[in-house]
């Protein structure tokens, strides 16, 4: 409970948690640990680390002992498939995509990777993973049936689905480089039914004022991943989105 803990006691202090998302594929070890050193110093309050594609093995190893190295914020795998757990982690977001087609993403890889998780001591923090419109890659590789973006109801019914099913949170997520969040109002109805359970909300979010918007409307943390990858300056742009949400 010790990373969990943490998250909670952060959106009981300041509202809410900023998350960044860094992918071991898109750049060396090295650099990874130079971007999560960054974010570190812009306010950020964890690292999630994960990929659709190419994010396992010992390029995830690799990846998560070097920003270890750099960093005392907890560190969190955020898995696309069994391959995705690393023993030198902290904690791992064990997810089901509750609205995936293929039974792999909903039980199969968790089958497969918690007897890893449980050989490496991982803490693992349960979570309902949803995927909406319009979706990007992990839509696709997840074969996701993507929540229409219009259609808060839908997102409700799976939300309530994983929170009845004992999930403590509910991370829903347009794709990565989407070209606009999830909508306010799809944030608002979620929260409005998750009550004390917490709501992530992460794809295309990518200035102070569009995480804004998404904190005012319910999320309990904000998850930005692609920016730290094209930010000329890291550190400013985790702070502008912090100080935005923490504002
Ligand atoms: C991926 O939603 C996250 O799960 C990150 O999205 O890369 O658009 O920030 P971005």
């Amino acid at each position: 409970m010790r990373v969990e803990k943490y998250l909670n006691d952060i959106i009981e202090r300041d509202g809410t948690v900023h998350l960044t998302l860094i992918d071991p594929a898109s750049q060396s070890p090295d650099e990874s640990a130079s971007i999560a050193f960054a974010a570190v110093e812009g306010g950020t309050d964890a690292l999630m680390i994960g990929g659709s594609t190419g994010a396992g093995g010992s390029l995830l190893d690799q990846t998560v002992l070097k920003i270890k190295e750099q960093v005392e914020v907890p560190i969190i795998l955020f898995p696309a498939s069994a391959d995705g757990v690393s023993s030198y982690a902290d904690a791992i977001f064990f997810m089901s995509l509750l609205n995936s087609r293929d039974i792999s993403y909903i039980t199969t890889n968790q089958a497969m990777g918690a007897p890893l998780v449980y050989k490496y001591g991982l803490e693992p923090i349960s979570m309902a993973y949803l995927v909406a419109e319009p979706g990007g890659t992990v839509g696709w590789i997840g074969d996701a049936k993507l929540i229409p973006r219009n259609k808060p109801e839908l997102a409700v019914a799976y939300a309530l689905a994983g929170k009845y099913l004992g999930m403590h949170y509910t991370y829903i997520e347009a794709g990565s480089g989407a070209n606009e969040p999830i909508s306010p109002k799809m944030i608002g109805a979620l929260k409005q039914f998750l009550g004390e359970n917490k709501l992530i909300v992460g794809g295309g979010i990518r200035d102070g004022r569009t995480a804004k918007i998404c904190a005012n409307a319910g999320a309990d943390m904000i998850v930005t991943g692609t920016i730290v990858e094209e930010a000329a300056n890291v550190t400013a742009k985790i702070r502008e989105l912090v100080s935005a949400i923490k504002g």
